[in-house]
């Protein structure tokens, strides 16, 4: 039997683009995409399509029975700063959708899991630059706690019991077609939709927060990459630390006033400056470089021109 594959969580940041991707590679519909609500028109109308909670056990398992499942990509997650609003109902979503994949996954009903881990795993006490693959991780999000406890647990079903189930820790992601939703990263998406509007961005980050980020061609690229590699290049299964960019707001804008040159951005930083700051600045990828070729390819103003081309 062939791949199939379910999408958990496509109607978000990542789900819609990885959907898109997916089912170029394998097929429309070979891909089935689903969410607690419905996608873009594109996903809607390339293939099929469920509602569907990621924290309904039973209703994933109909779902992986009907469509003969064999890959799950589960990428719905409360993000950060939306989860310090809501610490129980993050860390509930974030635990129990995992749960229910890796359940899958160790009762022989999927052959292999993605899930996403963050940066976000990292904490105050992390070393701050170039951050390693194994290094201190204290996180103080509710977010990050999330992921770092998934991260053992997806160990932990790999020793265990086999499951097949793989992972990388996203920077923040920058992509022009789906909006992100409730992280601290989005600043970097927001700026450029407000960039062409009015010409000025108001940003909840300062001026020098530095944090990890990536273009959405790459970080897909990556996703694939990782998933299509042969189960023994993949060392690491709890996640591995990915890289492509490091920048600051005041850097990104100097990079948008390349295109839009009386671009002006000032800095109001709210509760999540508190958030980036306790985030590594750049990370150490070179694990996953060497296991299983990683390589990201944007660069910060090849990103910029991409944005503005496609958002204008
Ligand atoms: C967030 O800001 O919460 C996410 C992330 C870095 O995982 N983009």
């Amino acid at each position: 039997m062939g791949k199939r594959i379910l999408i958990i969580g496509a109607s978000g940041q990542i789900g819609n683009e990885l959907t898109m991707y997916l089912r170029n590679m394998y097929g429309n519909q070979k891909v089935i995409a689903s969410d607690i609500r419905e996608a873009s028109d594109a996903v809607m109308e390339s293939g099929p399509f469920e509602i569907l909670d990621a924290m309904d056990y039973n209703a994933i398992e109909k779902i992986v029975t009907r469509y003969e499942i064999t890959d799950v990509y589960l990428m719905a997650a409360m993000l950060s700063a939306t989860a310090e609003k809501f610490p129980m109902k993050g860390w509930d979503l974030n635990m129990t959708s995992l749960f229910n994949v890796l359940n899958l996954a160790k009762e022989n009903k999927i052959k292999k899991i993605f899930w996403p881990s963050s940066i976000a795993v990292f904490g105050p006490t992390t070393p701050k630059t170039n951050t390693a693959q194994h290094t201190v991780m204290e996180p103080s999000t509710v977010y990050g706690i999330s992921k770092q406890t998934g991260e053992r647990w997806c160990e932990y079903y790999h020793n265990r019991y086999g499951v097949d189930v793989r992972s990388i820790r996203y920077p923040g992601l920058i992509s022009y077609k789906t909006l992100p939703g409730g992280g601290t990263t989005d600043y970097a998406v927001d700026i450029y939709h407000k960039a062409l509007k009015d010409k000025s961005y108001s940003c909840f980050l300062g001026a020098k927060t530095t944090l990890p980020m990536m273009f959405m061609d790459d970080a897909i690229r990556a996703t694939t990459k990782i998933m299509l590699a042969a189960p023994q290049e993949i060392k690491i299964r709890n996640a591995y630390n990915l890289a492509a960019l490091s920048f600051n707001p005041e850097e990104l804008a100097i990079s948008i006033q390349k295109h839009i040159p009386d671009f002006t951005i000032e800095y109001e930083p709210d509760f999540r400056q508190a958030i980036a700051d306790s985030w590594p600045a750049s990370i150490d990828d070179s694990q996953a470089r060497k296991d299983w070729g990683w390589k990201h390819e944007v660069s910060l103003d090849q990103m910029t021109e991409v944005m503005i081309d496609n958002l204008k």
